[in-house]
């Protein structure tokens, strides 16, 4: 079993990018070497992590960072998509954190040394507890609290950096975060999400200012999760409940980043819900970004409901351990969609990959499932390709297996097998297959 695409393929060539991901709350530990972040608390919160577990050791990629590289190169890939805490490397003043910046910059330097390109994204979750304790991203002071960190550490880094985004996914952080509360901080509520997209959106709008200013040479733009939304009949309702949950869940983002504007059923939400846009707002949200980061994982059923504006319909068919639904071709619609419908920059897959069982085998780890999964997803990008979509590069979700937010330590979507309890590291097949596909293009 292996990855094997076309021989034709675009991402069968050297310039293609291939890299693995992480995020910093997921992977580090070192917890008592950073300010508190709205993880910790959510974490220490009853009920709300599967195996009441938290992020204070993770894969103590704290002090395993070096041994971690040494793994980064020996698969191969090109380059490494890492996340940078907020509250490692800023005070409560808002000042720099030296301890927490040389950890980076040794990161970084480390990478360098051995010809690996960074992807830093600037904002993977962890808000410092105490911009919450201000509101968090309901307040937008707190997006001006950003651009200055995105200020002061893109200054330090220098010319470490081959990519940054500014934020990962801002639905997980406005509705998971704030409007379903399955995410940290956990708030509830239909007045809140919008609020809170509209801030981070502003955040990310902010911070490209100031990209823009101190690193004019690096690629610096956002990444989005799309989930491809499907009706479940050919019901007149149903589509209707689809396109507004496409709509509200997935080109709420995408849409005032590309074009200035929120999607057109602004104007069926309640005056309660609306977010607080000011003047030039939708300017600084909507200046032109150097490429498009792209997590896909699954797509989503919907059916109209009478009361609420669409429902989720559980899905069925092959599912990984999330419970999602794996379908690769909804992930080479997603890609050619977008490009009919924007006018898009080049797209990077910044996240892709699955939880899925790990079967030990005379210490290897027979993960074929995820195997497969890689395998199609793959080639589902590269059918995109081929009807015209720009795709620069791919990165696996994840590098190792890690702490899994809401699930905790329970899901793996590692290539690489993570023992807990030594700080083991094992290539899964899936990643000694990833290996491959890079060494023989
Ligand atoms: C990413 O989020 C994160 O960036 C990463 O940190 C995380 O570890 C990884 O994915 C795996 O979860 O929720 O049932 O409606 C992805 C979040 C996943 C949210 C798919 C929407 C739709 C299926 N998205 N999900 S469901």
């Amino acid at each position: 079993t292996k990855i094997s695409l076309p021989t034709c393929s675009p991402l069968l060539t050297k310039e293609f990018i291939y890299g693995v991901a992480t995020a910093s709350f997921q992977i580090e530990g070192g917890s008592t070497h950073r300010l508190p972040c709205i993880w910790d608390t959510f974490c220490d919160t009853p009920g709300k992590i599967a195996d009441n577990s938290n992020g204070h050791v993770a894969c103590d990629h704290y002090n395993n960072w070096k041994k971690d590289i040494d793994l980064i190169e020996s698969l191969g890939v090109d380059a490494y998509r890492l996340s940078i805490s907020w509250p490692r490397v800023i005070t409560k003043s808002g000042e720099l954190n030296p301890e927490g910046v040389k950890f980076y910059t040794d990161i970084l330097d480390e990478l360098k040394k051995r010809n690996i390109k960074a992807f830093v994204t600037l904002y993977h979750w962890d808000l410092p507890q105490h911009l919450e304790d201000e509101g968090g991203w309901l307040n937008r002071e707190t997006a001006y609290a950003f651009a200055h960190y995105v200020d002061l550490i893109t200054f330090a880094f220098g010319d470490r950096v081959h990519s940054y985004a500014t934020l990962n996914e801002p639905f997980c952080s406005a509705f998971l975060g704030y409007e379903i509360g399955i995410h940290a901080p956990g708030k509830v509520g239909k007045q809140y999400g919008r609020k809170a997209a509209h801030h981070l959106l502003l955040a990310h709008g902010l911070a490209m200012t100031v990209l823009k200013q101190n690193s004019p040479t690096t690629l610096n733009g956002i990444v989005l999760n799309f989930t491809p939304c499907y009706s479940i009949s050919e019901d007149a309702d149903d589509i209707a409940a689809t396109a507004f949950a496409d709509d509200y869940l997935n080109q709420w983002y995408m849409k005032p980043i590309m074009d200035g504007t929120y999607p057109a059923i602004i104007e069926q939400l309640p005056s309660t819900h609306l977010p607080d846009i000011h003047d030039g707002d939708m300017a600084i949200i909507s200046q032109s970004i150097d490429y498009l980061g792209i997590n896909f994982y699954t797509r989503q059923f919907y059916k109209a409901h009478p009361t609420e504006i669409y429902e989720p319909i559980k899905p069925t068919g092959p599912l990984t351990d999330m419970g999602w639904e794996i379908y690769p071709k909804s992930f080479t619609e997603l890609l050619v969609t977008l490009n009919n419908t924007y006018t898009l920059p080049p797209i990077f897959i910044t996240e892709n990959g699955a939880a899925m069982p790990d079967s030990y085998n005379n210490g290897e780890i027979n993960d074929v499932d995820r195997l497969d999964y890689y395998n199609s997803h793959l080639n589902a990008v590269h059918n995109a390709t081929e009807q015209g979509v720009r795709i620069d590069g791919y990165f696996a979700w994840s590098l190792m297996d890690n702490f899994e937010w809401a699930e905790g330590y329970l899901k793996r979507f590692g290539i690489v097998y993570v023992d807990y309890s030594t700080q083991q590291r094992t290539i899964k097949n899936s990643g000694l297959a990833y290996k491959a596909l890079i060494s023989n293009r």
